[in-house]
């Protein structure tokens, strides 16, 4: 049997945490066998390539390194983690995948699209996200949100116009692959969020809330 693959995606603070969370829920009421993993990260050594991508303090990648370092890692998760748990038929829910290279370094960085789609090629052949929810939220809440955390990272510390760019690229993005996509709007209250996320997978994977 073949898992399902469900990714979150969304700007900063858009709620992608509490998501994954009433996910999990609703896989563990239904039985069903499943894995949480990160992106950029998910294995030691793209955990150290996400170590090198948000930090502040050395030379910062220029946006073309930062994208083949995103692919590396990624390479890197598919094959040690994600392919293997979906051929043995456990789920994978992932926080962030290849919709974020679109959004953050094709809208936000300027990267052309066709040479994310390349990469993407090579990186993953036809592994696609089952369902991919998007958290839509206005960039200045999100970040009101993120900033309450304390530190910022690499991409936090970005202006407002950088996060305007990354939404419109995602929005973007749900219109051109509607059969997967999802888009809520994570300005509602994390119960609602939440209430419209379980809803939706009940549907899909014709699941029991019980
Ligand atoms: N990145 C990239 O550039 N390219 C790529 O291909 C990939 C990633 C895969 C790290 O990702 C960075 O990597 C990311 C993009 C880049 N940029 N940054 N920074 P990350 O996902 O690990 O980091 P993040 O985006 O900073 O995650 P986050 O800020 O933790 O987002 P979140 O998980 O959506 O937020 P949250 O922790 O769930 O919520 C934040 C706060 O808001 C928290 O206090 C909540 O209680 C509150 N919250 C959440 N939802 C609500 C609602 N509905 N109402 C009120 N309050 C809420």
């Amino acid at each position: 049997m073949i898992g399902q693959f469900i990714t979150i995606e969304g700007i900063e603070g858009a709620g992608k945490t509490s998501c994954i969370g009433c996910v999990e829920r609703l896989l563990t009421r239904n039985n069903i066998e499943y894995i949480t993993t990160r992106e950029p990260g998910g294995t030691t050594l793209a955990e150290k390539i996400r170590h090198i991508l948000l930090e502040t303090k050395d030379e910062p990648p220029v946006d073309l390194c930062e994208l083949l370092l995103i692919f590396a890692g990624r390479a890197q998760h598919i094959h040690n983690v994600i392919l293997p748990a979906l051929n043995a038929g456990i789920w994978v829910v992932c926080d962030r995948f290849t919709d974020a290279t679109f959004a953050y370094q094709g809208g936000g960085r300027g990267l052309k699209t066709e040479l994310i789609s390349d990469l993407e090629l090579i990186t993953q052949k036809d592994l696609r996200p089952n369902i991919t929810f998007l958290l839509d939220v206005e960039p200045e809440l999100g970040l009101s949100r993120a900033k309450k955390r304390g530190e910022l990272d690499r991409f936090e510390k970005e202006e407002l116009e950088f996060f305007k760019r990354v939404r419109e690229a995602y929005l973007d993005a749900a219109v051109r692959n509607s059969e997967r996509f999802f888009v809520l709007d994570a300005s509602e209250s994390e119960e609602q969020v939440a209430r419209t996320i379980q809803k939706t997978l009940l549907k899909k994977f014709s699941l029991k809330n019980e």
